[in-house]
C-alpha cells in the first residue's frame, strides 16, 4: 500500500494515513486503501484499533480538493458513497477504534475521526467542516455525526460559518475526550488502547454495538438490544473467568487473556 501503514503491538493496531505532502488528504486511492486495510485486520488476535495521520501537523486535511474540484455530478456522488463506505466500516468495526488526531481535521477529516468511538487529540489540532466556503456540504456524514456527537445547534453553527475551532474548544463541546501535548498523544492512545484490549473481548464488542444500535433507534427498543448482547456474554470463557476471579477473590481480578475465536 502506499498510503496506509500498519503495525500491530500485542493486542492494538495502528493505522496510520500516510500521505504528508498533501497533510494526508482523502483522495480515492486513500480511501480503497483504507478500506482493504480495515479488511485485513485480523480480528481474532487485535482488540483495539488506533487511526492517526502521519507527521506532526496533521491528522486528515479533509477529501482531496484536487480530485473533487472536477467531478461531476455523478462522480461526486460515487466518491461520496466511496467515503461513506469506508466510514461506515469504521464506525461499524467489530472492535473499538480511537482517533489520534495530531493536527488538522477538517472537512473528511473530522468526519472520518467522528466515525471513530473515541477522539483524542494532540494541543495543535484544528476541527471544522470548511466545505460550505468551498460550494459544498459536507459528504462524509459530517451533518448527520456532528450534529449527533455535538449538538444541533452547536453543528449548525459550525458548518454553516465552516469557522474552524482548536483542540481547547473541540474539548469544551463534547468532539474530543482529552487533548494532550503533541509527543504525548500516540503514547496516551496506546495506553487507552491497551486498558481497553485487557477486558473481555465479546464484552467490549457487545458494548460498542449496543451502543450504536440503541442509538438509532427508541428506548425499549434499544433496552431489547442491550438485553441480547448481555445474555450472548454468558457462558463465554471470559464471562466464566471474570465473575470467577471475583468470585474466588483473586487479587489481581484480571480476565484471562484467551484468543477471541475461544471465547
Ligand atoms: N486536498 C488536497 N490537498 C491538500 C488539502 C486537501 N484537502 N489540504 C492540504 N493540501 C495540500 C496543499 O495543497 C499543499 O500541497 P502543495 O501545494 O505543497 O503541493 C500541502 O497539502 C500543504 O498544504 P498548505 O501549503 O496549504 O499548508 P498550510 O500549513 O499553509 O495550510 C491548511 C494548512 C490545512 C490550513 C490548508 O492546507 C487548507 O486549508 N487545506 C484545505 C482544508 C480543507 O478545506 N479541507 C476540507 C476539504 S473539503 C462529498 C464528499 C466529501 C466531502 C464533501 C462532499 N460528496 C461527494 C458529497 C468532503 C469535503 C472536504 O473534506
Amino acid at each position: 500500500m502506499e498510503f496506509i501503514l500498519y503495525e500491530v503491538k500485542d493486542m492494538v493496531a495502528t493505522i496510520t494515513i500516510n500521505r504528508p505532502k498533501a497533510l494526508n488528504a482523502l483522495n480515492s486511492q486513500v480511501l480503497e486503501e483504507l478500506d482493504a486495510a480495515l479488511d485485513a485486520v485480523d480480528l481474532n488476535t487485535v482488540r483495539c484499533l488506533i487511526l492517526t495521520g502521519a507527521g506532526d501537523k496533521s491528522f486528515v486535511a479533509g477529501a482531496d480538493i484536487g480530485e473533487m474540484s472536477t467531478l461531476t455530478k455523478a462522480e461526486g456522488e460515487a466518491f461520496g458513497k466511496k467515503g461513506n463506505d469506508v466510514f461506515r466500516k469504521l464506525e461499524t468495526f467489530p472492535i473499538p477504534v480511537i482517533a489520534a488526531i495530531n493536527g488538522f481535521a477538517l472537512g473528511g477529516g473530522c468526519e472520518i475521526s467522528m466515525s471513530c468511538d473515541i477522539r483524542i487529540c494532540s494541543d495543535n489540532a484544528v476541527f471544522g467542516q470548511p466545505e460550505t466556503g468551498l460550494g459544498i456540504t459536507p459528504g462524509f456524514g459530517g451533518t448527520q455525526r456532528l450534529a449527533r456527537l455535538v449538538s444541533p445547534g452547536m453543528a449548525k453553527q459550525l458548518i454553516y460559518s465552516a469557522r474552524n475551532i482548536k483542540a481547547d474548544e473541540a474539548y469544551r463541546i463534547g468532539l474530543v475526550n482529552a487533548v494532550y501535548p503533541a509527543g504525548e498523544l500516540i503514547p496516551q492512545a496506546e495506553k487507552l488502547a491497551a486498558t481497553i484490549a485487557k477486558n473481555a473481548p465479546i464484552a467490549v464488542r457487545n458494548c460498542k454495538k449496543a451502543i450504536n444500535d440503541g442509538l438509532q433507534t427508541d428506548m425499549d427498543n434499544a433496552l431489547v438490544i442491550e438485553e441480547k448482547l448481555f445474555g450472548d456474554c454468558f457462558e463465554t470463557e471470559d464471562q466464566k473467568a471474570g465473575m470467577g476471579n471475583f468470585l474466588e477473590k483473586d487479587k489481581e481480578k484480571k480476565l484471562k487473556v484467551v484468543p477471541f475465536k475461544n471465547c
